[in-house]
Protein backbone atom coordinates (compact mmCIF):
# COMPACT_ATOMS: atom_id res chain seq x y z
CA UNK A 1 0.00 0.00 0.00
CA UNK A 2 2.38 2.44 0.62
CA UNK A 3 4.44 1.36 -2.22
CA UNK A 4 1.56 2.10 -4.39
CA UNK A 5 0.95 5.69 -2.69
CA UNK A 6 4.72 6.93 -3.49
CA UNK A 7 4.30 5.99 -7.01
CA UNK A 8 1.03 7.68 -7.00
CA UNK A 9 3.24 11.01 -5.42
CA UNK A 10 5.55 10.34 -7.90
CA UNK A 11 3.04 10.44 -10.58
CA UNK A 12 1.76 13.47 -9.72
CA UNK A 13 5.49 15.10 -8.98
CA UNK A 14 6.38 14.27 -12.98
CA UNK A 15 2.48 15.80 -14.13
CA UNK A 16 3.09 19.06 -12.30
CA UNK A 17 7.06 18.81 -13.52
CA UNK A 18 5.31 18.66 -16.98
CA UNK A 19 2.45 21.32 -16.96
CA UNK A 20 4.99 24.04 -15.28
CA UNK A 21 7.15 23.66 -18.85
CA UNK A 22 4.26 23.76 -20.86
CA UNK A 23 3.57 27.46 -20.50
CA UNK A 24 0.36 28.79 -22.32
CA UNK A 25 1.91 31.84 -23.82
CA UNK A 26 5.69 32.22 -25.77
CA UNK A 27 6.72 35.57 -24.01
CA UNK A 28 9.42 35.99 -27.13
CA UNK A 29 6.61 35.84 -29.71
CA UNK A 30 5.20 39.37 -30.77
CA UNK A 31 1.33 39.02 -30.98
CA UNK A 32 1.85 41.30 -34.17
CA UNK A 33 3.59 37.74 -35.88
CA UNK A 34 0.06 36.85 -35.82
CA UNK A 35 -1.17 35.74 -39.75
CA UNK A 36 -4.24 38.00 -39.91
CA UNK A 37 -7.60 37.89 -41.99
CA UNK A 38 -6.28 40.25 -44.72
CA UNK A 39 -7.37 38.83 -48.18
CA UNK A 40 -4.76 37.08 -50.15
CA UNK A 41 -3.55 39.45 -53.20
CA UNK A 42 -4.79 38.05 -56.53
CA UNK A 43 -1.31 38.11 -58.01
CA UNK A 44 2.22 38.79 -56.19
CA UNK A 45 4.18 41.10 -58.64
CA UNK A 46 7.86 39.70 -58.71
CA UNK A 47 8.46 39.18 -62.49
CA UNK A 48 7.13 34.92 -61.96
CA UNK A 49 4.12 34.77 -64.06
CA UNK A 50 2.49 31.00 -62.78
CA UNK A 51 -0.41 32.95 -60.52
CA UNK A 52 -1.19 34.47 -64.19
CA UNK A 53 -1.81 31.00 -65.09
CA UNK A 54 -3.65 29.75 -62.49
CA UNK A 55 -6.41 32.79 -62.12
CA UNK A 56 -10.17 31.84 -62.60
CA UNK A 57 -11.12 34.91 -63.00
CA UNK A 58 -9.32 36.49 -65.77
CA UNK A 59 -9.39 39.12 -68.97
CA UNK A 60 -7.96 38.37 -71.92
CA UNK A 61 -7.18 40.08 -75.09
CA UNK A 62 -4.78 38.55 -77.92
CA UNK A 63 -3.42 40.30 -81.34
CA UNK A 64 -5.40 39.07 -84.60
CA UNK A 65 -3.64 37.75 -87.74
CA UNK A 66 -3.50 40.84 -89.05
CA UNK A 67 -2.67 43.97 -87.04
CA UNK A 68 -1.73 47.78 -87.64
CA UNK A 69 -0.12 47.66 -84.56
CA UNK A 70 1.67 44.42 -83.97
CA UNK A 71 3.52 44.94 -80.44
CA UNK A 72 1.35 44.15 -78.06
CA UNK A 73 0.82 40.10 -78.25
CA UNK A 74 -1.26 39.69 -75.03
CA UNK A 75 -3.17 41.51 -72.54
CA UNK A 76 -4.56 40.09 -69.31
CA UNK A 77 -6.39 41.69 -66.34
CA UNK A 78 -8.39 40.86 -63.04
CA UNK A 79 -8.90 42.63 -59.92
CA UNK A 80 -8.85 41.86 -56.28
CA UNK A 81 -10.91 44.08 -53.57
CA UNK A 82 -8.11 46.26 -53.74
CA UNK A 83 -6.26 46.49 -56.80
CA UNK A 84 -6.44 45.98 -60.77
CA UNK A 85 -3.55 44.08 -62.14
CA UNK A 86 -2.80 44.05 -65.43
CA UNK A 87 -0.52 41.66 -67.52
CA UNK A 88 1.03 42.34 -71.25
CA UNK A 89 3.49 40.42 -73.22
CA UNK A 90 5.41 43.02 -75.92
CA UNK A 91 7.68 42.19 -78.81
CA UNK A 92 10.15 44.69 -79.06
CA UNK A 93 9.84 46.43 -82.11
CA UNK A 94 12.51 47.89 -84.65
CA UNK A 95 12.74 51.11 -84.75
CA UNK A 96 14.61 53.78 -87.34
CA UNK A 97 16.41 52.48 -90.29
CA UNK A 98 19.37 50.48 -89.43
CA UNK A 99 16.71 47.69 -88.13
CA UNK A 100 17.63 48.02 -84.05
CA UNK A 101 15.28 47.22 -81.86
CA UNK A 102 13.58 49.93 -79.82
CA UNK A 103 15.16 51.22 -76.47
CA UNK A 104 12.34 52.79 -74.64
CA UNK A 105 8.87 51.46 -74.63
CA UNK A 106 6.55 53.95 -73.18
CA UNK A 107 2.86 52.79 -72.89
CA UNK A 108 -0.47 54.26 -71.25
CA UNK A 109 -3.52 51.69 -69.66
CA UNK A 110 -6.52 53.81 -70.36
CA UNK A 111 -9.19 52.77 -67.60
CA UNK A 112 -12.93 53.35 -68.11
CA UNK A 113 -13.42 52.94 -64.21
CA UNK A 114 -16.83 53.39 -64.49
CA UNK A 115 -17.88 50.78 -66.73
CA UNK A 116 -19.92 53.06 -68.87
CA UNK A 117 -18.54 54.32 -72.10
CA UNK A 118 -20.59 57.27 -72.48
CA UNK A 119 -19.17 59.27 -69.86
CA UNK A 120 -15.42 60.04 -70.24
CA UNK A 121 -12.88 60.34 -72.84
CA UNK A 122 -12.74 59.29 -76.38
CA UNK A 123 -9.59 57.73 -78.46
CA UNK A 124 -8.70 56.86 -81.63
CA UNK A 125 -7.44 53.77 -80.41
CA UNK A 126 -10.98 52.05 -79.63
CA UNK A 127 -14.95 51.60 -80.43
CA UNK A 128 -16.03 52.40 -77.50
CA UNK A 129 -13.93 53.78 -73.99
CA UNK A 130 -15.03 56.56 -72.26
CA UNK A 131 -11.89 56.28 -69.67
CA UNK A 132 -12.04 58.09 -66.35
CA UNK A 133 -7.75 57.73 -66.24
CA UNK A 134 -4.77 57.18 -67.84
CA UNK A 135 -1.83 55.44 -66.53
CA UNK A 136 1.33 56.57 -68.23
CA UNK A 137 5.20 55.08 -68.27
CA UNK A 138 6.87 57.95 -70.21
CA UNK A 139 10.46 56.22 -69.27
CA UNK A 140 8.62 52.84 -70.80
CA UNK A 141 9.19 49.43 -68.93
CA UNK A 142 12.76 49.21 -70.62
CA UNK A 143 15.34 48.86 -67.79
CA UNK A 144 19.02 48.72 -68.91
CA UNK A 145 20.48 45.18 -70.17
CA UNK A 146 17.54 43.92 -71.27
CA UNK A 147 15.67 44.19 -68.10
CA UNK A 148 12.19 45.60 -67.57
CA UNK A 149 12.87 48.39 -64.54
CA UNK A 150 10.42 48.77 -61.63
CA UNK A 151 8.19 51.85 -62.99
CA UNK A 152 7.76 54.17 -60.22
CA UNK A 153 7.83 56.82 -61.80
CA UNK A 154 4.25 55.92 -63.40
CA UNK A 155 1.76 58.93 -64.08
CA UNK A 156 -1.74 58.67 -63.55
CA UNK A 157 -4.39 61.55 -65.29
CA UNK A 158 -8.15 61.90 -64.74
CA UNK A 159 -10.00 62.98 -68.24
CA UNK A 160 -12.01 65.92 -66.77
CA UNK A 161 -12.70 67.46 -70.39
CA UNK A 162 -16.10 67.16 -72.19
CA UNK A 163 -17.25 63.52 -72.32
CA UNK A 164 -16.99 62.03 -75.95
CA UNK A 165 -14.00 63.92 -76.68
CA UNK A 166 -10.47 63.30 -77.15
CA UNK A 167 -8.17 64.79 -74.82
CA UNK A 168 -6.00 66.04 -77.01
CA UNK A 169 -9.23 67.22 -79.15
CA UNK A 170 -11.20 70.64 -78.27
CA UNK A 171 -12.91 70.21 -75.19
CA UNK A 172 -10.53 67.66 -74.11
CA UNK A 173 -8.44 67.36 -70.95
CA UNK A 174 -6.37 65.61 -68.43
CA UNK A 175 -5.07 66.38 -64.62
CA UNK A 176 -2.23 64.72 -64.16
CA UNK A 177 -3.05 63.34 -60.08
CA UNK A 178 -1.10 63.96 -57.39
CA UNK A 179 -0.88 60.35 -55.97
CA UNK A 180 2.50 58.30 -55.33
CA UNK A 181 3.00 54.75 -54.23
CA UNK A 182 -0.43 53.65 -56.18
CA UNK A 183 1.36 50.84 -58.26
CA UNK A 184 3.81 47.96 -58.57
CA UNK A 185 5.69 46.48 -61.62
CA UNK A 186 8.20 43.66 -62.52
CA UNK A 187 8.91 41.88 -65.43
CA UNK A 188 11.48 39.96 -67.44
CA UNK A 189 12.61 40.32 -71.22
CA UNK A 190 13.45 36.78 -72.86
CA UNK A 191 13.84 36.09 -76.79
CA UNK A 192 12.98 40.00 -77.96
CA UNK A 193 9.50 39.72 -75.82
CA UNK A 194 9.06 41.46 -72.47
CA UNK A 195 6.17 40.04 -70.25
CA UNK A 196 5.55 42.62 -67.84
CA UNK A 197 2.97 42.84 -64.85
CA UNK A 198 1.49 45.65 -63.25
CA UNK A 199 -0.82 46.55 -59.88
CA UNK A 200 -2.54 49.80 -59.21
CA UNK A 201 -5.07 50.53 -56.27
CA UNK A 202 -8.50 50.23 -57.09
CA UNK A 203 -9.60 53.31 -55.33
CA UNK A 204 -6.92 56.07 -57.17
CA UNK A 205 -9.11 55.41 -60.41
CA UNK A 206 -12.31 55.66 -58.69
CA UNK A 207 -13.23 51.77 -59.25
CA UNK A 208 -14.22 50.76 -55.48
CA UNK A 209 -17.48 49.79 -56.24
CA UNK A 210 -18.34 46.00 -57.22
CA UNK A 211 -19.13 45.40 -60.95
CA UNK A 212 -16.97 45.38 -63.68
CA UNK A 213 -14.57 48.45 -65.22
CA UNK A 214 -13.03 48.56 -69.14
CA UNK A 215 -9.42 49.10 -69.61
CA UNK A 216 -6.85 49.00 -72.84
CA UNK A 217 -3.21 49.34 -73.15
CA UNK A 218 -1.53 50.82 -76.05
CA UNK A 219 2.67 50.85 -76.70
CA UNK A 220 4.80 53.35 -78.15
CA UNK A 221 8.67 53.22 -78.91
CA UNK A 222 11.33 55.94 -78.32
CA UNK A 223 9.96 58.92 -80.76
CA UNK A 224 6.09 57.74 -79.70
CA UNK A 225 4.78 56.13 -82.59
CA UNK A 226 2.27 53.57 -81.68
CA UNK A 227 3.40 50.07 -81.65
CA UNK A 228 0.76 48.16 -80.04
CA UNK A 229 -2.76 48.23 -79.04
CA UNK A 230 -4.63 45.58 -77.17
CA UNK A 231 -7.43 44.91 -77.49
CA UNK A 232 -7.42 45.13 -81.24
CA UNK A 233 -9.06 44.25 -84.24
CA UNK A 234 -7.20 43.99 -87.72
CA UNK A 235 -6.66 48.17 -86.83
CA UNK A 236 -7.03 50.49 -83.78
CA UNK A 237 -10.25 52.15 -83.44
CA UNK A 238 -12.51 48.83 -84.68
CA UNK A 239 -13.06 47.09 -81.02
CA UNK A 240 -14.20 48.09 -77.95
CA UNK A 241 -11.80 48.20 -74.73
CA UNK A 242 -11.91 44.83 -72.76
CA UNK A 243 -14.34 44.24 -69.34
CA UNK A 244 -12.67 42.97 -66.43
CA UNK A 245 -14.86 42.14 -63.21
CA UNK A 246 -14.23 43.74 -60.47
CA UNK A 247 -15.39 42.09 -57.11
CA1 LIG B 1 -16.66 56.05 -68.29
Amino acid sequence: MKKIFLTIIAAVAMVSMVSSCNKPDDPNKDPKDEPKDEPKEAVVIDGAFADWAALKDVAVAEIGETSAYPGLLTLKATADESNIYVYFEYELQEEGEDGALQTSAPFEIFVNSDGNPATGGASWLWSEIGYEYMLECETGFLGENNTVRDMDDMNIYLFDGVDGVDAWGEGGHLTQQEVTSFCESAGAIKNGIATVEVSFLRSVVNANKAGSCTLGIVAYNGGWGTTGVLPQGAAAGEVALMEVALP
